[in-house]
């Protein structure tokens, strides 16, 4: 059992095993209170290690037997540790056995071995393994595994496990089993079985070598009408894998199997995916265009772990950033690949913008302000309590980041070939960040030691930037510094290497070709220039005009940019930028700068209005036909609220939502004429498919439905009842309902009472309806407050503490998404959030943690709010028999 207070463990304690498996036979015998597992383990001595003990970590088990080479061993050779077991063994190899008795349904955790709707399901990372059988349960441990399934047919009657079936038949007493074998050695986390009344979507396809293979999404019976697009998928991650970095599919079946209780979104299990329903089940009836896309970078993402975290794998849990960061890349430029290649050659550059805003959004929305908070971690952390807490934002969004500076630094053929050179050293082993970038160094004959930095600092880099013309000899140099504000445990901070994609605008807004000084003649139009230390001046010449910078183009770097540009500069790169990230970006700054301007009025009580020539500068962007729709939802959403509240200091969310209504409301009204002519012209004729061009238009159009609705403009509202009633698909009634939702007209209710009759039996779109209420603003001061609602709503039906979508949805929507309702001055939420993790961590404290996180940037919040929010933090840390996941996150919080 894990202690209440769990120690610190410390990345630079890494020691070797004396002791690892070299193959494991694993029985299971299935039921769902007392499920016996058998494990033998082929025992062998690392040489390179002083001798001792094997190390076996427990959780839970109940220990029936336990041998070793055939006898039980001595008493004083077997020795219980809090978190396991330790046993001297002899010689160089020693087979060791055994048994143990678990209870799968008590298991409300959703780690280990655990029940969902009737079916058995298994989740190992990081570290669950150790909750199904006593196991040197750490990823530089890699078996060959043979696995036999036991269980009752009627309740079980598909048996799956890694790697290929070996045989299956029929036992007495109604029962069957089925053996596999993994023929890969893999860490225990990897280890995966179902056993569930299942159904299957299969397809054969042919890899790049012509192998035949299967490919196979299991789902639940009635669900089979949703699994064709996570299959497509799948075959497009296969083909995209091969062609861009010639990784083929190594096993003979490949599969995916859906689960409604899944803590995360997925898993990569060698061969046996496990996804969270969320993840795979779409239909046009249930899932929108969001849906469809996320189910594409999912399915991408895990069966891209093959070989990025699979096949080479992580020494230990700090290096998690290694597959982590690296798998994100390279969904991230999948995703980006499949839209440009759906854009069509003219559109792919404005496709493949629209997927790195996205990526950009997320990365500043959540970690941001992670890095700024009291959590903050380098990408590769040097210490955690809790490994599960740790699957954050940093590890996954700016470990990305980190790997695309990579690639933008050694560019595509050289990332390429550091590819290339890391699997033929690594294949098969278990390595670390700096194994990484060594390959990328030496495949490239360059010294990346400074780079590392990027692995050991926390904190969001400040990058300044000015710039100086001189009009006597058409110079133009531009001075950029860096520095990384300090965050816990790391005062000092030294220099990175930051990639600046850099353009030169002239006057009449085409971009200038770029000549820095002591070049013999003018190059590309946007260069990357590499800052290495705290400030650089880099001197462009042969220039006519005075120029405007665009820095940082297509986000080369994860950092905060602070360049003084005036309301008129925005407005001009708004309008003129040729990369499209930065007029994105130039749009979302100015927004920034009136709402938090609005913001500050309003918390003072002064009266406040939108400038006129913002509203100039967002209707062009908005209206000009001559972009892409779904560019244009992008530029005309405003930032997040997460990251708004992240700019404000101190943080007060009742008056930065008083801003953003304030700013819907101008918004529509004055935009009235143009939000309804796009819904006119955008509709989408014919039958739903998902395609990003049609996306695109539903965004856009469900936008303009949005600030209209936000206005309370009539035709506007009449035309979110009308499209909500007649939808074909689930984007454009969900889009319309939204609207409704966010507004202060009374059709909501019936709107919202409507989408429940039709849906009321189905649970990913109940998901839906719980975060749309949890998330809805109040319109009208005397309104009641949302939390009234999401209280009532914890006794619907449909709702249960023990499922982590119906929490992310209903709570995690209300803490994370909607501050200003959460933070409601007379302290009712934060007593509420108190509650809730309180309850939730006696179940799950994967989930309670997650919710727990939503506070722990508190004192960047106004005195009034703090002082409303410690006591609950110190509540919940003197709850007695919290788990370490809650109270590593409050801990830190209250530091
Ligand atoms: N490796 C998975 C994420 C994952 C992590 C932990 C889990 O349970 C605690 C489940 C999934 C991924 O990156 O997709
Ligand atoms: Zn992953």
């Amino acid at each position: 059992m894990k202690t209440e207070h769990a120690p610190t463990i410390h990345r630079a304690d890494y020691r070797p095993l004396p002791w690892t498996v070299e193959r494991i036979d694993l029985h299971f015998n299935l039921d769902p209170t007392a499920t016996v597992v058998t494990s033998r383990l082929n025992c062998v001595r690392n040489p390179e290690v002083e001798a001792g003990p094997l190390r076996l970590w427990g959780d839970t088990l109940e220990c029936l037997l336990l041998t070793v080479d055939g006898a039980e061993p001595a008493a004083a050779a077997l020795r219980e540790l809090e978190d396991g077991l330790e046993v001297d063994l002899a010689g160089e190899r020693a087979v060791v056995e055994i048994h143990t008795r678990i209870d799968p349904q008590a298991n409300t955790t959703l780690s280990g071995l655990y029940l969902s709707n009737g079916g058995f399901f298994t989740q190992c990372e990081a570290e669950g393994f150790r909750r199904i059988t006593y196991f040197p349960d750490r990823p530089d441990v890699m078996a060959r595994y043979t696995v036999t399934l036991e269980a009752d047919r009627e309740r079980c009657p598909v048996l799956l496990s890694n790697g290929n079936l070996l045989e299956q038949g029929e036992l007495p007493g109604g029962r069957h089993y089925a053996r596999w074998e993994d023929p890969f050695p893999k860490p225990s986390y990897l280890f995966a079985l179902v056993a569930a009344r299942l159904v299957v979507l299969e397809r054969k396809a042919q890899t790049a070598s012509g192998r035949e293979v299967l490919l196979q999404v299991w789902v639940e019976e009635g669900n089979l009408d949703r699994a064709g697009h996570a299959m497509d998928s799948l075959i497009h991650s296969m083909r995209w894998d091969e062609r861009t970095f010639g990784l083929e599919l190594d096993l003979d079946r490949f599969m995916i199997v859906a689960v409604a209780d899944f803590n995360m979104g997925a898993m990569e299990n060698k061969g046996l995916n496990i996804f969270n329903t969320k993840y795979v089940l779409a239909k046009p009836d249930t899932a929108t265009d969001v849906d469809y896309e996320h189910i594409e970078s999912v399915v991408a993402h895990e069966y891209f772990h093959n070989w990025t975290g699979n096949r080479v794998t992580c020494r230990d849990w700090f290096q998690l950033t290694l597959k982590e960061g690296l798998t994100v890349f390279r969904d991230q430029q999948f995703s980006a690949d499949m839209l440009a290649e759906a854009a069509g050659e003219e559109d792919a550059a404005s496709a493949r913008a629209v997927k790195r805003i996205d990526d950009v959004r997320v990365l500043r929305a959540a970690q941001f302000p992670e890095d700024a908070g009291p959590m903050a971690h380098p990408i590769r952390p040097d210490s955690y309590q809790e490994i599960n807490n740790f699957y954050t934002a940093t590890v996954y969004e700016k470990g990305a980041e980190v790997i695309r500076m990579l690639h933008t630094l050694l560019g595509t053929e050289g990332f390429r070939n550091g590819m290339d050179l890391y699997f033929s050293y690594h294949d098969g082993k278990a390595v670390t960040c700096d194994d990484f970038v060594d390959a990328m160094a030496e495949a490239n004959g360059r010294d990346l030691d400074q780079f590392m930095r990027w692995y050991a600092q926390a904190g969001t880099p400040r990058l300044g930037a000015r710039g100086e013309w001189n009009a006597a000899d058409g110079s133009y140099t531009l001075r950029l510094t860096q520095h990384t504000p300090p965050t816990p445990g790391q005062a000092e901070k030294l220099p990175l290497v930051i990639p600046v994609a850099v353009g030169l605008i002239a006057p009449d807004g085409s971009d200038l070709p770029l000549q820095l000084e002591g070049e013999s003649q003018p190059g590309a139009s946007t260069r990357v220039l590499e800052l290495k230390t705290a400030e650089q001046r880099f001197r462009f010449v042969g220039l006519s005009a005075e120029p405007v910078p665009s820095l940082l183009r297509g986000f080369s770097a994860p950092v905060l940019l602070e360049l003084e540009e005036d309301d008129e500069r925005l407005a001009f790169r708004m309008a003129k930028d040729s990369d499209p990230c930065n007029r994105w970006d130039a749009a979302q700054r100015y927004a920034e700068r009136v709402i938090l301007a609005l913001a500050a009025d309003l918390g003072q009580g002064r009266a406040a209005a939108v400038p006129e020539a913002f509203i100039r500068a967002f209707r062009s962007l908005a209206t000009d036909e001559a972009l892409d729709p779904a560019f244009r939802a992008q530029a005309a959403a405003l930032p997040a609220e997460g990251y708004l509240l992240e700019r404000m200091s101190p943080a007060d969310p009742a008056a930065l939502r008083a801003a953003l209504r304030l700013l819907y409301a101008t918004l529509g009204e004055r935009l009235a004429a143009d939000w309804l002519a796009l819904c006119e012209r955008l509709p989408v004729a014919g039958e739903y498919r998902y395609h990003p061009a049609d996306a695109g238009r539903r965004a856009l159009l469900n936008l303009a439905l949005r600030y209209l609705a936000a206005a309370g403009n009539e035709a506007g509202l009449a035309l979110a009842r009308q499209r909500f009633g007649a939808a074909g698909n689930m984007t454009d009634r969900f889009g319309a309902l939204a609207a409704l939702v966010q507004s202060a007209s009374p059709a909501r209710e019936d709107a919202l009472a409507a989408f429940h009759a039709r849906y009321k039996d189905d649970a990913l779109v109940l998901d839906k309806w719980f975060s749309l209420q949890a998330g809805a603003w109040r319109w009208q001061d005397d309104a009641p407050g949302t939390l009234l609602r999401v209280k009532a709503l914890l006794d619907d039906a449909a709702f249960s503490l023990s499922n982590p979508n119906k929490v992310y949805s209903l709570l995690g929507t209300f803490f994370r998404a909607n501050p200003a309702e959460f933070h409601a001055a007379d302290g009712s939420g934060h007593v509420f959030w108190a509650d809730m993790v309180i309850a939730l961590d006696a179940r799950n404290p994967q989930v309670a943690a997650r919710m727990a996180r939503a506070l722990e940037n508190w004192r960047r919040y106004t005195p009034a709010l703090q002082a409303s929010i410690r006591p609950q933090l110190e509540r919940v840390l003197a709850t007695k028999g919290l788990s370490p996941d809650v109270s590593e996150v409050i801990g830190k919080a209250l530091q």
